[in-house]
């Protein structure tokens, strides 16, 4: 078993002690068993990280796309080294089942960094228009918030793109899932990353992410989170006219078009909650059915449901638990607010799974009669809870998708072309996926209305660590 302990913040490429004293426990929520404990950094440490990020800049920025390219090879070798402990530290921290964190968390931070090495091999950073030239210049030292529900996936997708751009990073990770940082940290120290090229700071949101998004020398923040936090930031980063990227959640639609095979469609519904423990900004939450087939639709979902079974992480389980006692206990009270208002309980609900009384276990849960306009419908609440909500007609299903104030995602199962294409073009949200679509790195992911501002993944990602600059005379 790994040793967890790292009481070090990685700046200016070595491992350093922190100037606080305060260190938080690392709870596994399968067995609420403390993992190892982190340091809480201070405003001085992160001060120092950026000082190191800043000084990096002249010389980072000015490698060449061909060095940069062969940097992300490099530490796509030394991730998949890494693979095993990848695996084992995002069951141990996060929960997530063992095939869950290798087909999905594991596999998914290594895609950001070959996709950055091969959407920077096409990326031209001049363009000449003729009268004037085009220049993308590296938009300066950037500071990066990541949350708890993807730990490799969030920080990798954002420090694969800084690094293609050439910017030098500071990362602040989520406190409750700090270890893969800590382990993508030694990858880019061995893929010999320049030194304050990246720069790690342990600590709370409150001190070293407010910092962040407030520090004079950061010159972009980008973030991942809740909306609350992600406002704050917006706040903060005015006061130095500071440009920010935030990708702040969902309450994304699955509309199930009356032809739809329901077994597909029912399995569908159930992985979206199901997957990281309905943990996941662009989860469907609500899942939209024609009131036709309401009824053999629930019966779908209920013969599917054990499908999916619910437990020890390590036991061949496909949900493990909720990340933290705080998420549990938020996750109950949606569940009580569905019952108080009035929609049907299909499956789940409040308390632990039988025998599952050690972990932050929830049951999934299935809610029908779902009014668009209910709390459970309308707020994100990251946990198994599915809102099963009727619809008469296409149009019906498309205004139902869009009621919301959130627009990450939406997806849309059926056979019909037609009704698939116009759903699919009217849903207003970053990233649509028809009839179980793969997941596909190149494309952009980012949200419309309050799902945030931005786009990640891919040449767009690159996009977000550059700035424009127009060249008017500029001699061959
Ligand atoms: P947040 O509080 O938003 O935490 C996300 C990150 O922001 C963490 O690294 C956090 O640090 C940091 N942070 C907290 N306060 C900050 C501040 N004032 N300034 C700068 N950074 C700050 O999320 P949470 O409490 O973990 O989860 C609450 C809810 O947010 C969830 O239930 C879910 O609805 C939503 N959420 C959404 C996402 C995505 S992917 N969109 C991800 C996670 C959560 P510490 O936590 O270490 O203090």
């Amino acid at each position: 078993m790994r040793n967890y302990n790292q009481l070090k913040h990685y700046i200016n490429g070595e491992w350093v002690e922190s100037t606080g004293s305060e260190t938080e426990p690392v709870i596994n929520p399968a067995t609420e068993e403390k993992l190892g404990e982190i340091s809480l950094g201070t405003q001085e440490d992160l001060d120092k990280a950026v000082s190191a990020a800043k000084a990096a800049f002249p010389s980072f920025s000015q490698t060449s796309k061909e060095e940069r390219i062969e940097m992300l090879e490099r530490i796509v070798e030394e991730y998949e080294k890494r693979k095993d402990e990848l695996i084992e530290v995002m069951t141990d921290e996060l929960g997530s089942p063992l095939t869950v964190s290798e087909n999905v968390h594991y596999k998914m931070g290594r895609a950001h960094f070959a996709q950055a090495a091969e959407s920077l091999r096409n990326f031209s950073f001049t363009e000449d228009r003729g009268g004037h030239t085009i220049v993308k210049d590296t938009v300066g030292v950037s500071g990066l918030i990541t949350p708890w529900n993807f730990p490799t996936n969030q920080a990798s997708t954002k420090i694969a793109s800084a690094f293609a751009a050439g910017s030098p990073v500071v990362l602040k990770p989520a406190e409750l899932t700090p270890y893969a940082a800590i382990i993508l940290t030694e990858i880019f120290d061995a893929a010999g990353v320049p030194k304050g090229a990246f720069n790690l700071v342990n600590g709370s949101g409150s001190v070293i992410g407010n910092r962040i998004s407030s520090h004079p020398d950061i010159d972009f923040v980008s973030f991942t989170g809740s909306a609350g936090v992600g406002q704050k930031i917006m706040e903060n980063a005015s006061e130095t006219i500071t440009n920010v990227a935030l990708e702040l959640g969902g309450k994304s639609p699955l509309v199930v078009l009356e032809d739809a095979d329901l077994t597909t469609a029912a399995k569908s519904a159930v992985n979206h909650i199901a997957m990281n423990s309905g943990q996941v900004c662009s989860a469907a939450t609500r899942i939209l059915v024609p009131s036709s087939i309401k009824e053999d639709f629930e019966q779908e979902v209920k013969n599917v449901l054990p499908e999916f079974p619910v437990g020890d992480p390590r036991g061949g389980n496909y949900v493990g638990p909720l990340v933290a006692q705080k998420q549990w206990d938020r996750v109950q009270s949606y569940i009580e607010k569905g019952i108080e208002e009035g929609a049907t309980l299909l499956a789940g609900g409040t308390g632990e799974p039988e025998g599952l009384d050690t972990g932050f276990y929830a049951k999934p849960t299935i809610f029908t009669d779902v009014k668009n306009d209910m709390v459970i419908a309308q707020e994100e609440i990251f946990g198994p809870v599915m809102s099963i909500i009727s619809y008469d007609t296409v149009d019906e299903a498309i205004d139902i998708s869009n009621d919301v104030f959130y627009g990450l995602a939406g997806y849309v199962i059926g056979k019909d072309r037609d009704k698939v294409r116009k759903v699919a073009t009217n849903i207003r949200a970053g990233r649509i996926g028809v009839n179980n679509a793969d997941l596909d790195f190149s494309a952009p992911f980012g949200g419309y209305k309050q799902s945030g501002i931005g786009r990640e993944w891919g040449d767009y990602g690159i996009e977000e660590y550059l700035e424009t600059k127009a060249i008017m005379g500029l001699p061959e």
